[in-house]
């Protein structure tokens, strides 16, 4: 044999081989076209279910993203803070029969538009990790009315570390970034300067006389905090405005603008909703502390103040009105100011937050209506707001109905005269009231 018959033999031996199992290569060949579909099938219904997984993986990856959010960025021994990135403010156009309170008309305010940009600003919240279910629903109500357009942060404080439990509820709960801050305990335990005898008796006559919180610490802590702490929290660094948002309030109306924006355009430095008289049992030597205060430091004495608020006569006597200060939103700048910081420390050197039970709104509020100017001071109105026991409920049914409100408007207490102040304060601040609110007297 050839090198060409090789060369043949070799080239057509596939071809018969090909002729030779022709049929079972037609049927392996169909079989593989068939296996390839039903392959690209089986591969798309798994793709499908790995989409659902993906999304379950997601969700729980969320849960893990919010646990983690807790837990890492320790700037220091006292705060943790989380590192969600919030998303943008919305931009919502108001329509154009768009209405303002009447009282906000005649307090000469604008309600800002929304730009899509966020003041520095946070909610901020002093409470107990054994409260966490009844502050849920203040969340919710602060959300659904006012942050869920916005996302502003939310800082809370306590005197104890925040619990694992507490750190995951609410940061699942907040549109914004959540921050825990630890109380350091100097600012929140019985100064050593503090005689116990004296303050252990006059917790008895207060018992006597069945004063709310008589013998309590703790709530004596906490008024003493709000006073003259809260604002010093490194956390709260980063911010110009707060919003004090107490565990147990609710909200009954959507609000329709950037409240701290608010604050920024209309130069308001503290704003409140209800105005109550404070009991003088608790507060016997605060006025004559605050009279003496201002003989050491006339100048931080405002000229331009709201005295009239405070005082039926001019500056003698304290006629224990005062903004109830679980609503309260303002400016961190009036806190860290020189005046205020000397204020609280005078007050704080006499011992009245312990020998008495001086509470943070009469001190907050007499400071703002002697240190500030009158016109930096703003009455909310439209939010619709309750803390046991009292209600806040727009006036005007317009406004009731454009902010969805869901309070009865029967129940309002803010235009109240007897043990309420707003009228006072109106009163004071030379401002007009709404027609409705004229026939309150009782
Ligand atoms: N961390 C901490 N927070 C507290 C303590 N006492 C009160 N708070 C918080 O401080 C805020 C005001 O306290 P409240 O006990 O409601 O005081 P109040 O409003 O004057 O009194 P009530 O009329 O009983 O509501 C709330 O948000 C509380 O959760 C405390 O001992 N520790
Ligand atoms: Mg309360």
């Amino acid at each position: 044999m050839g090198a060409d018959d090789k060369q043949k033999k070799l080239v057509t031996k596939p071809s018969i081989l090909f002729k030779k199992y022709q049929r079972q290569l037609k049927f392996a060949g169909a079989s593989l076209v068939v296996i390839f579909v039903m392959a690209y099938i089986i591969a798309g219904f798994m793709n499908m279910n790995g989409m659902l997984e993906t999304d379950s993986y997601n969700f729980s990856n969320n849960i893990e993203k919010n646990t983690q959010r807790v837990s890492k960025n320790d700037i220091n021994q006292y705060s943790h803070i989380s590192d969600f990135e919030a998303p943008d403010p919305e931009i919502r156009v108001r329509p154009d029969d768009y209405k303002m309170p009447f009282t906000d008309i005649s307090q000469n305010v604008i309600h800002p538009e929304d730009d899509g940009i966020r003041e520095k600003a946070a909610m901020v919240t002093l409470v107990t990790n054994s409260n966490l279910y009844e502050l849920t629903k203040a969340i919710r109500h602060v959300e659904d009315r006012f942050n869920n357009r916005y996302h502003y942060d939310w800082v809370f404080l306590n005197d104890e570390e925040f619990t694992d439990e507490f750190k995951k509820v609410t940061s699942a709960l907040v549109s914004g970034k959540t921050k825990y801050g630890l109380i350091p305990t100097e600012q929140w335990s019985l100064p050593n300067s503090i005689d116990r005898d004296i303050m252990r008796k006059n917790m008895k006559i207060m018992q006597d006389k069945e004063v709310l919180y008589a013998d309590s610490v703790p709530y004596r802590n906490m008024c003493r905090y709000h006073s003259g702490f809260f604002w010093r929290h490194p956390i709260l660094d980063d911010y110009e405005f707060y919003w004090r948002v107490d565990h147990d309030i609710t909200i009954f109306c959507n609000i329709q603008y950037d409240i701290f924006k608010f604050l920024r355009v209309n130069n308001k430095k503290i704003g409140f909703i209800l105005s109550v008289t404070d009991y003088i049992e608790t507060i016997p030597t605060l006025w004559s502390t605050v009279t003496s205060f201002f003989a050491d430091f006339p100048q931080h004495f405002n000229k331009n103040n709201l005295m009239n608020f405070i005082s039926n006569d001019n500056g003698n006597t304290y006629n224990r009105c005062h903004f109830w200060s679980n609503f309260e939103i303002g400016s961190l700048e009036f806190f860290r100011s020189k005046a205020y910081r000397d204020y609280f420390d005078y007050l704080d050197n006499s011992g009245g937050f312990f020998y008495e039970r001086w509470g943070d709104a009469p001190v907050h509020s007499i400071a703002a209506a002697t240190m500030l100017d009158k016109s930096e001071i703003h009455f909310f109105d439209g939010l619709g707001f309750h803390h046991p026991n009292y209600f806040s409920c727009p006036v005007e049914e317009s406004i009731r109905i454009q902010n969805q409100c869901v309070c009865d408007p029967k129940i309002d207490d803010t235009w109240k005269e007897k043990y309420f102040c707003t009228k006072n304060y109106f009163r004071a601040a030379n401002l007009l009231i709404p027609v409705g609110a004229q026939s309150k007297t009782f």
